[in-house]
């Protein structure tokens, strides 16, 4: 799976994709990221991509046409790139041959939940579109038409966090990125949106004097589900009874 994403900050992303998981997805082709500077595509001599609002009011609005057309740029390099591939015949898939899902990063998105999460990662290319200032010339998404996405109910400094977060997210489920033991894990996740986890314990089985429960020492398999399920309902009913409604 590969990820384009347009910001005025590639360097945060740096850290995160040298690391842990992403860095062994990317070692082993099975996902890249590349990254490009929105401000390569300002026209103007001081590399200017922002102005201020018409109308007035606080703060920077990114301009239109760096934006659009970086992300015109990329959009027709991802199609290039998918005409050479089916010259050798790697590309088979028809869903392949798209130029990219282009989403925009912005508070004001439709928010991000497992299964819209699901649904990204049926995509082979993202182009993620990470917002500053006061958010992008509206003529961007009436030109771009993107899927609008925001990451929760708050508001961050821009979007490339809450690219970082949809990435982390996407890529969990590319198939061969988690071992096997985790994607099996997953398997009894996918009901996450369903019930939250449960509680889990490891060593020492006292820790200034709170127990590990009895039950997950006994090697009673059915026991320890049982359980597990029953911690599951009622942290959910406790921490998320919105979640617990919807199941019933
Ligand atoms: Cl995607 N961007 C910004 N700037 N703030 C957010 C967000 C995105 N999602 C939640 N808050």
């Amino acid at each position: 799976m590969r990820f384009d994403v347009l910001t005025l900050f590639p360097e945060i992303f740096s850290g995160y994709m040298t690391q842990s998981l992403l860095k062994l997805a990317i070692e082993r082709s099975l996902v890249s990221i590349e990254l490009h500077n929105i401000r390569d595509w300002s026209r103007d001599k001081h590399k200017c991509v922002d102005d201020r609002p018409f109308g007035g009011g606080p703060g920077m609005v990114f301009k239109p046409e760096p934006v659009v057309e970086a992300v015109e740029a990329v959009q027709k390099q991802a199609l290039e790139n998918n005409e050479a591939l089916k010259k050798n015949e790697a590309l088979e898939n028809e869903e392949d041959s798209e130029p990219g899902h282009l989403v925009l990063l912005t508070p004001q998105g439709r928010p991000l939940n497992q299964p819209l999460v699901e649904e990204l990662a049926t995509h082979s290319r993202l182009l993620l579109l990470c917002g500053r200032y006061e958010g992008f010339d509206q003529r961007v998404s009436d030109l771009l038409e993107p899927d609008e996405i925001s990451i929760g109910d708050f508001v961050l400094n821009g979007g490339e966090v809450a690219a970082m977060t949809l990435i982390d997210a996407v890529i969990r489920l590319v198939p061969g990125v988690l071992g096997d033991e985790d994607s099996s894990r997953y398997d009894s996740f996918s009901s996450v949106g369903r019930l939250l986890e449960h509680a889990q314990y490891t060593r020492p089985r006292e820790y200034r004097g709170l127990e590990v429960p009895e039950v997950l020492l006994s090697g009673d398999h059915t026991a320890i589900a049982k359980w597990r399920e029953e911690n599951s309902q009622e942290r959910t009913r406790q921490r998320r009874p919105d979640l617990f409604n919807e199941n019933e």
